[in-house]
């Protein structure tokens, strides 16, 4: 098993960063250091991880910069002997990626390309650093109502996010093919959980549900994703950062395929359960919007390698899960509320520029 004694995870204010962070925290043996590497983008929340800093201080550090920053990854690297890089930094949200691209290659592409020169520069000077590359589902293109996708999936990314996502993914292990470079990237479906940016499915609706806002489902809702909960994405990229074959990638999944209208029904219940209002209240809330461009039809991943070499495996059935998710975002108003007015910007202002 490796150890480590300081970890760098980029994007680590982003959702999935912060629930890796906590669950590095608080369900792992890791006993070192953790740097935050984030450049606070609109996706970006430090006050998602309030309490992580202030009762980790001396391990937990935030380090507000780009990852296309090439200098200032060197110096993070260098000055804190940073011996594992856990890559989550990204343009994240496919719609985006529609309207306006340029971000999604700059720092998808780019920024990943920095960050394993940073890496193949240390290896040079003798610092071997773990790098593990968080990548996605979407590289293997769009199924049909059958098939999975498997590690040897050929790539067919068909929007502007998958696309820059695959070409990271390709640079990721060339690096390792020609260096010889300690590397591994995981292929992950859909996460949902706490500190998701109301822009992806799943906080969205809650929130406008709550609001008594409509629910956008784009086309005919037929889409069908595989939704998995945020902490197993955390704990199979720890199984893969202490356990996995370098070299390697990993597809994680929920095994867990929902139709989006089937989903927007789902979460109705779950919010009329917790709330005790009618589900109509909610259901009646649903509209049917104009369709994505390019829409992909359907994603579904075939895990069986990661469960088979280390052992990982889903905790959270769809039902737990959402439930948690449901009260997470009704508990924390004051979370929900600054980040959908905006407000979170101006504390970062404050407190970070
Ligand atoms: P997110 O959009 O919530 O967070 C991204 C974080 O990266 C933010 O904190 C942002 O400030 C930071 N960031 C963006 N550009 C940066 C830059 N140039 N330099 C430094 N930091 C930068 O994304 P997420 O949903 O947490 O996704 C994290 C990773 O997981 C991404 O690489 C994404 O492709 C991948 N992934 C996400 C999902 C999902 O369902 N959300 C599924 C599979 C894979
Ligand atoms: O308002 C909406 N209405 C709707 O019908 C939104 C935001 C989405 N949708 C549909 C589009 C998709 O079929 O719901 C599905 C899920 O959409 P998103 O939450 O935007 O996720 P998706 O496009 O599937 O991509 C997500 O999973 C893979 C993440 O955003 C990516 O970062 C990850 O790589």
């Amino acid at each position: 098993m490796r150890q480590f004694k300081n970890i760098m995870v980029t994007g680590g204010a982003g959702f999935i960063g912060v629930n890796f962070i906590r669950y590095l925290l608080n369900k792992t043996p890791f006993k070192g250091n953790i740097y935050n590497y984030d450049a606070l983008t609109y996706a970006g929340n430090p006050l998602s991880l309030q309490d992580i800093a202030a009762g980790y201080k001396g391990r937990y550090h935030f380090c507000k910069g780009d990852i296309c920053d090439e200098k200032f990854v060197k110096k993070t690297i260098a000055k804190n002997n940073i011996d594992c890089i856990v890559h989550f930094a990204a343009e994240s949200h496919v719609d985006r990626s529609i309207h306006g691209p340029a971000a999604f290659i700059k720092t998808n592409v780019n920024g990943t390309f920095i960050l394993l020169e940073a890496v193949r520069e240390a290896a040079e000077k003798g610092r071997k650093i773990l790098f593990h590359h968080v990548s996605t589902d979407e590289v293997f293109g769009s199924l049909g109502s059958s098939g999975f996708f498997y590690e040897d999936t050929a790539y067919d990314p068909r929007s502007p996010y998958a696309a820059s996502k695959a070409a990271s993914d390709h640079i990721v292990r060339s690096y390792h093919h020609t260096y010889n470079l300690p590397l591994t990237i995981s292929n992950c479906s859909n996460n949902y959980g706490p500190y998701q940016f109301p822009e992806k499915l799943i906080p969205l609706m809650i929130i406008n549900a709550l609001e008594g806002k409509e629910l956008p489902v784009y086309g005919a809702g037929k889409n069908i994703r595989d939704w998995l909960h945020v902490n197993d994405h955390s704990a199979a990229v720890w199984q893969i950062i202490t356990r996995g074959r370098t070299g390697t990638s990993y597809n994680i999944g929920g095994e867990n395929e929902w139709q989006n209208i089937e989903l927007v029904k789902l979460l109705c219940k779950t919010l009329a359960a917790r709330t005790g209002e009618a589900e109509k209240k909610y259901t009646s809330l649903i509209k049917f919007v104009k369709d994505r461009k390019g829409h992909d039809f359907r994603y579904a991943i075939n895990c069986d390698k990661i469960k088979n070499e280390l052992g990982w495996q889903q905790e959270y059935t769809f039902a737990r899960g959402l439930e948690q998710t449901v009260a997470w975002y009704m508990d924390n108003r004051e979370w929900t509320d600054t980040v959908r007015t905006g407000a979170y910007r101006e504390w970062i202002k404050k407190n970070y520029q």
